[in-house]
């Protein structure tokens, strides 16, 4: 018996992970408004304003109901899980699929967070919802039977609409390993790291071991990642289209594993299993199947009805042999010119898209090997605000907030109101940072400990002439408003910047300031802005610091 990969079959699998997606929706975490500003509204900063905006609004207005809209969010995607496991309800469930994963890429997923330059394929981009919507398309049932080809031969974009697809994703996935951000020497570590907070315990163990062996080799890992993705791009327009889809199935099966923790499915907070089995879907699609069929009808089955009638003498044996060689050439020459057709249809459009992949792959490689030159890098050392008071004041504070008395916290708290300038709050949490400035292009990565776990902070790098001191006023010439720091449930968080700043900000008088509280709502569209307005901080004055850190340019 032989396993063989049916549309209905991906359709039914494609239907149980809908079905799986509408039972999350259920979760109890998801009636709370921990759905909408922990899943929902984070989708919107740093988003180009139209789309940041539209989130905010959509979180707002279905947050006056939140029972009613969740409980028919959930339905739905049931409804569409429902619908794709029988035949006749396939087509108007695949279509409700087509516009309920765009709601969902839009305001659950913030488009893969791509527009924010911020996406990495470890963690699932570009999101797994969009790939719910291209699978839709290749598994659409089609009147005429399967073809042979591939089970998404008679979608609706057939094999080649589907393989090019499948090439973007993966042209896609290079491009984005080759962004700054995800190139870093903590990288992928950092990433990994994070990840492992939501995990389940063995899980969480085996990704901390990874983040430390990979940690400081971020630039070697995106590089060969980013050349990986680019053959698995290319590779299914080549002979070895099969081991092509293999290798990015398994390099997804990897990636969902360690950056997306098998779909953290357990953390009760989980809307989809994220989108490596999707990727795994898309291949088991487009794979090839075995030609049994074609081998058993090629031959003509005239060929065979004389040989069971048992001619005698030597006549019409000859005859018929001489039929049989005649029906073979004729078969042979048929067989060649269709596959010469073949041929001569696809190389035109196999050179097209062969032309088009090594477009993307050059820009790709450009990026990946991309300017050095101008580009000044910084450290930073988060301390508790209260800290950097210390020092001036000299060694009456205790140089970390750790067992510290509740009595001393009061006083520091007291000291700080007292101070005019920067108002803070005194924590137990520290950090540190990376950041590099090439022309406009500010990116960095910033990880703090020692948070209140699921937290959020907003933070901001101020400047130009400042310093952390609680004399310094925070609201300076400009500031550049970093998206909001969300702590795990072990008070570790960890997030990128990537941004278009429009002056030099990597520089001395520059300092980085973590705040208790987060961006308000209202604000979320302010964020990436830089510098910010003075609406924006004005807004943000009562926000007190908890942690602050100078930029230190390396020399
Ligand atoms: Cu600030």
């Amino acid at each position: 018996m032989r396993f063989s990969i049916t549309r209905s079959g991906l359709r039914i699998t494609l239907g149980l992970i809908w079905l799986l997606d509408g039972a999350l929706q259920f979760q109890s975490f998801m009636y709370s408004h921990g759905f909408l500003k922990e899943v929902i509204e984070p989708n919107a900063a740093m988003q180009p304003a139209w789309i940041g905006n539209s989130i905010i609004s959509a979180a707002h207005f279905a947050g006056h109901n939140l029972a009613l809209w969740d409980t028919m969010f959930g339905l739905v995607q049931v409804a569409i899980g429902l619908g794709l496991l029988f035949r006749a309800t396939v087509r108007p469930a695949l279509l409700a699929s087509f516009g309920w994963a765009l709601v969902v890429w839009w305001f659950g997923e913030g488009f893969g967070m791509i527009p924010m330059g911020m996406a990495s394929p470890l963690t699932g981009a570009p999101g797994a919802v969009l790939l719910y919507g291209l699978i839709g398309l290749l598994v659409w049932p089609s009147d005429e039977a399967e073809r042979d080809g591939t089970s998404a031969g008679a979608g609706l974009i057939g094999e080649r609409g589907g393989l090019i697809v499948w090439s973007l994703l993966w042209a896609g996935a290079a491009a984005l390993w080759c962004l700054s951000v995800n190139r870093a020497a903590d990288a992928t570590s950092e990433a990994l790291k994070t990840a492992s907070g939501n995990s389940m315990h063995w899980l969480a163990s085996l990704q901390s071991s990874l983040a430390g062996s990979t940690n400081g080799h971020g630039e070697v890992i995106a590089i060969v990642l980013a050349i990986l993705s680019l053959a698995i791009a290319v590779g299914v327009w080549t002979r070895l289209r099969t081991e092509a889809l293999l290798l990015g199935a398994l390099l997804s099966i990897a990636y969902w594993a360690f950056g997306q923790g098998l779909g953290n499915l357990t953390s009760g907070k989980a809307t989809d299993p994220n989108a490596g089995p999707l990727f795994v879907l898309l291949a088991l699609a487009l794979l090839p199947r075995r030609r049994v069929r074609e081998g058993a009808a090629g031959r003509s089955p005239a060929l065979r009805a004389p040989r069971s009638g048992q001619p005698a003498g030597i006549e019409p044996m000859v005859r018929m042999r001489l039929r049989e060689i005649k029906q073979a050439t004729f078969n042979k020459g048929e067989k060649m010119q269709r596959s010469r057709k073949g041929i001569g249809l696809k190389t035109g459009q196999r050179s097209a898209a062969l032309g088009a992949l090594l477009a993307i792959a050059a820009l790709a490689v450009s990026g990946c090997g991309g300017s050095s030159s101008e580009k000044t890098e910084a450290t930073v050392v988060f301390k508790p605000m209260a800290v950097w008071d210390a020092s001036q004041t000299a060694k009456t504070h205790p140089s970390s907030m750790k067992g510290m008395s509740a009595s001393e916290m009061k006083e520091m708290q007291l000291t700080a109101k007292a101070a005019e300038g920067m108002p803070f709050l005194p924590s137990a949490a520290s950090g540190e940072g990376h950041f590099e400035q090439v022309g406009d292009h500010l990116t960095g990565w910033r990880r703090i400990t020692g948070l209140v776990p699921y937290s959020r902070h907003a933070n901001h790098l101020h400047g130009p002439d400042g310093a952390c001191s609680p004399e310094s006023k925070q609201t300076s010439n400009m500031a550049v408003v970093l998206p909001d720091l969300v702590a795990n449930s072990k008070g570790e968080a960890y997030g990128t910047v990537n941004l278009v700043v429009h002056q030099r900000v990597i520089g001395p008088g520059y300092f980085l300031v973590v705040h208790a509280k987060p961006t308000p709502a209202s604000q979320q569209n302010q964020i990436g802005s830089a510098p910010a307005s003075m609406a924006f901080m004005q807004a943000m004055s009562n926000d007190p610091a908890i942690l602050c850190g100078n930029i230190t340019v390396k020399s």
